[in-house]
């Protein structure tokens, strides 16, 4: 070995040494709103959650809320998100996605690393900016950011990651890019690593994981597929299985369509559309695509032209969340109406009848009620059943503590969209 290749493994053993000390030494930036949301707004909003009333699927209302509040703390970190659609890049390794990415990027400077190996390593939001310099940051697991320049970020390729014998990403789990994108100006980025990488060692073992993550934080998907596959592999549609992309706008880029001839280019697109459309993947359109021109030469349904410029349009981000914010709160709402509303109905039809049956109250007869309650609360027409259940309504609601718990919903609803409001206050 000679004493050039020599001093460059030092220097980067250096460098290795170095991002690792910058990482432990970075001071968390997350804003006293957020960290105020995050504690009072979702202690406060788990235990009202928890509170006694008959919601029978709330895992779903909680989910909204942690993902409200992860989108908070998304854009508390990186302001530049805000009023932005976020569209995730998804595919298999060498797809194109980073390329597809780059042809975007109006300083040619700065490129995403590309290769016909896996590449990407770390998820990385590029949100585009009016700004004259690009601003490149690597965000750190303490919620702090180190600032890079294009030189360094660009030295921040896979080989350098796997030589950690540790997974990076549980330290710095994504970067973010502000730059210039050509024609597009309400737009953000994700790049993420394929999803079928080979891990060949520990330090960036789960990119599956990390880019169904990164790809689920986007409104809009656009899944990227190399042509010479020829076909949709199976596995990308087990992934695309696995996305929640029933609520998102998902295009399908072709690329690298310049590498085979038209008439193959627009069969192998046909027939696509085929496998897409018998596996019920809604798609808004799909395109194959010549990055290196920047030409689309066959389409169906949107070109990605008009697909873009229909989703470049700025987002009202706060409306929202607040609305989000409101809507979880709805569904408890109804909840502890329909509760009280039966509960009065069902004290309403056993006030008719007569007292004498009062006495019975076994343990049996309690089952056989909350059975009858739990199936079908309004099928109930035996007299003796609904007198019984007079009984057990009494004990086990309570109309005015249902009502209690519903202002306190109102209150709640009222004080976390104003924690929401400060949090994003820098936008106003
Ligand atoms: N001819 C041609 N080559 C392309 C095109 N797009 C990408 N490539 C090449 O395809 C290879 C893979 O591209 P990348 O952009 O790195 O693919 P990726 O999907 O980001 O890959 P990972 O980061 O590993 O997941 C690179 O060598 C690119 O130069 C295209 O439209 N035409
Ligand atoms: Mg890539």
């Amino acid at each position: 070995m000679n004493l050039e290749t020599k001093n460059n493994e030092l220097q980067e053993s250096l460098d290795r040494f170095k991002i690792i000390e910058d990482i432990l030494a970075s001071e968390p930036s997350v804003s006293k709103a957020m960290s105020d949301f995050s504690t009072i707004a979702m202690k406060e909003f788990t235990d009202f959650a928890n509170s006694e009333f008959s919601v029978k699927e709330d895992a779903g209302a909680l989910l909204i809320m942690q993902d409200i509040e992860r989108k908070l703390k998304e854009i508390s970190i990186f302001k530049s998100i805000f009023n932005k659609n976020i569209v995730g890049i998804g595919g298999r390794f060498s797809a194109g996605k980073s390329s597809f990415i780059n042809s975007f990027l109006s300083d040619k400077k700065l490129v995403l690393a590309q290769g016909i190996s896996p590449t990407t390593a770390i998820p990385t939001y590029i949100a585009s900016s009016q700004k004259e310099k690009n601003i490149i940051k690597l965000h750190t697991y303490k919620n702090a950011k180190l600032e890079l320049c294009n030189k360094k970020f660009l030295s921040l390729n896979r080989s350098f990651f796997e030589k950690f014998n540790f997974n990076f990403k549980d330290i710095a789990p994504y970067i973010t890019i502000e730059a210039k994108l050509d024609k597009l100006e309400h737009i953000c980025f994700i790049d993420t690593p394929g999803y079928n990488n080979p891990s060949k060692t520990s330090s960036l073992t789960d990119d599956k994981a990390s880019s169904k993550e990164y790809l689920n934080h986007g409104d809009i998907l656009i899944w990227v597929i190399a042509i010479e596959n020829g076909a949709i592999l199976g596995s990308d549609i087990d992934f695309l299985g696995e996305l929640n992309i029933e609520d998102k706008k998902v295009f399908i880029v072709v690329n690298r369509a310049d590498s085979i001839p038209l008439d193959n280019v627009k069969e192998i697109v046909n027939n696509f559309v085929k496998v897409l459309d018998d596996n019920f993947i809604e798609y808004e359109g799909i395109s194959a695509y010549n990055l290196i021109d920047k030409e689309e030469l066959y389409f169906k349904k949107t070109s990605l032209k008009k697909f873009l410029e229909n989703i470049d349009k700025p987002l009202d981000t706060k409306k929202d969340i607040l609305l989000k914010i409101d809507k979880v709160f709805k569904f408890y709402d109804d909840a502890i109406k329909t509760d009280i509303d039966w509960v009065k109905k069902m004290i309403r039809a056993s006030k008719t009848l007569s007292l004498n049956l009062l006495e019975n109250n076994s343990k049996k007869k309690e089952m056989i009620l909350s059975e009858v309650i739990k199936n079908n609360q309004s099928s109930i027409k035996n007299p003796m059943i609904l007198k019984e259940m007079r009984v057990y309504l009494k004990d086990k609601f309570d109309v005015e503590k249902l009502e209690e718990i519903r202002k306190k919903g109102k209150e709640l609803n009222e004080k976390i969209k104003n924690l929401a409001n400060e949090v994003l206050k820098f936008g106003d």
